[in-house]
């Protein structure tokens, strides 16, 4: 286990508030009261990937107003989406080669049900459409322009979600055209999040603007259920980023979340799934890869291959940004 440094929690949630920094550095005092659980040996958490306090704030900040594990992990990965600083995730993510920002997101709830947009375009919200075929449709998936249409007909604004900055760094790529995913910087920041609320109810969303300069029509891990996010609320959850491609050959949240059905601890699950990539891929050492578990006690764990994902966790101890083992 590693040392932590907690931040204690805080009802500074919303977006502005609080930044990376000043969480790094200051403590504040809990002004909310701990979560009511009708069993105590639930621990309501929320953990996602990379160091991202406003979103987990924000998902935590649900949690206490007494919502459901669902709510909080939409509200929190919204949050990201909406930052156009954050440039792997909705409005101002990187685009593909030929310019065009495309969103890949799924969700899942307690119960297994899931849904999930892929490849669409013009909408910052990706993981509220998705929400939205899960629970307005009869299908799991919908993509491209049949996503964009179902988000309009939903009432979502039409967006350009390309920025003057993602532009002209798209731009400068293009003189070369060299497709070679810088390691931790064009695969960084995708957030995959998963809450376990007051009740023991576990849910989680992945969202992600996918690789920077992909290939037309190209889609990750992140909006597939198995690969970039699953959740079993009998044992726990999972959810990944980095190299897509990796994370799909070896279906690697199913696999985390079946490892732990079999005994293994979220921090074992979270080893293993990355030493398949390992084992199966004699490249690894050019692709980046981290997942973050969360089981049904509220223990969670996070592996990757290159040194330098980190992975935030808000519960009743503290808020803090954990630096993930790596397997280099
Ligand atoms: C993808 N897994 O599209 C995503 C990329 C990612 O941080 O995680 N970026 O393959």
């Amino acid at each position: 286990m590693q040392r932590r440094k907690f931040l204690k929690k805080s009802s500074l949630s919303t977006a502005g508030i609080l930044s990376a920094p000043i969480l790094a550095s200051c403590k504040t005092e809990p002004k909310t009261k701990n979560i009511v659980t009708t069993d105590s040996t639930i621990k309501p958490i929320v953990i996602a990937t990379w160091n991202v306090p406003n979103a987990t704030a924000e998902a935590w900040e649900v949690l206490q107003k007494s919502g459901s594990a669902l709510d909080a992990v939409e509200a929190g990965v919204k949050m990201e989406e909406a930052d156009i600083n954050n440039q792997s995730v909705g409005k101002g993510g990187r685009p593909d080669r030929d310019g065009n920002v495309t969103l890949d997101a799924c969700i899942m709830d307690q119960n297994g049900n899931c849904g999930a947009v892929v490849y669409m375009q013009n909408v910052t919200h990706a993981i509220s459409v998705a929400r939205k075929v899960m629970e307005d449709t009869p299908h799991v998936m919908l993509a491209g322009s049949g996503a964009e249409k179902f988000a309009y007909e939903k009432g979502f604004p039409k967006e350009n979600l390309l920025t003057e900055k993602s532009k002209a760094e798209w731009l400068e790529w293009k003189k070369e055209s060299k497709y070679a995913p810088v390691i931790n910087i064009e695969n960084h920041d995708t957030i995959g999040m998963l809450a376990i609320d007051a009740k023991g109810d576990i849910s989680g969303a992945c969202t992600t603007s996918g690789m920077a300069y992909k290939m037309a029509g190209r889609v990750g891990d992140s909006p597939v259920i198995g690969s970039g996010l699953f959740v079993d609320n009998e044992i726990g959850g999972a959810t990944a980023t980095g190299q897509g491609e990796e994370i799909v050959k070896t279906v690697g949240s199913f696999l985390v979340v079946e490892l732990m059905r079999q005994g293994r601890s979220p921090q074992e699950a979270c080893e293993e799934a990355v030493n398949r990539i390992i084992k199966n891929d004699p490249n690894y050492k050019d692709i980046q890869v981290g997942y973050i578990a969360v089981n049904k006690k509220g223990e969670t764990g996070g592996y990757c291959i290159h040194p330098g994902f980190s992975y935030r966790v808000y519960s009743e101890e503290g808020h803090e940004n954990i630096t993930s083992k790596s397997y280099l």
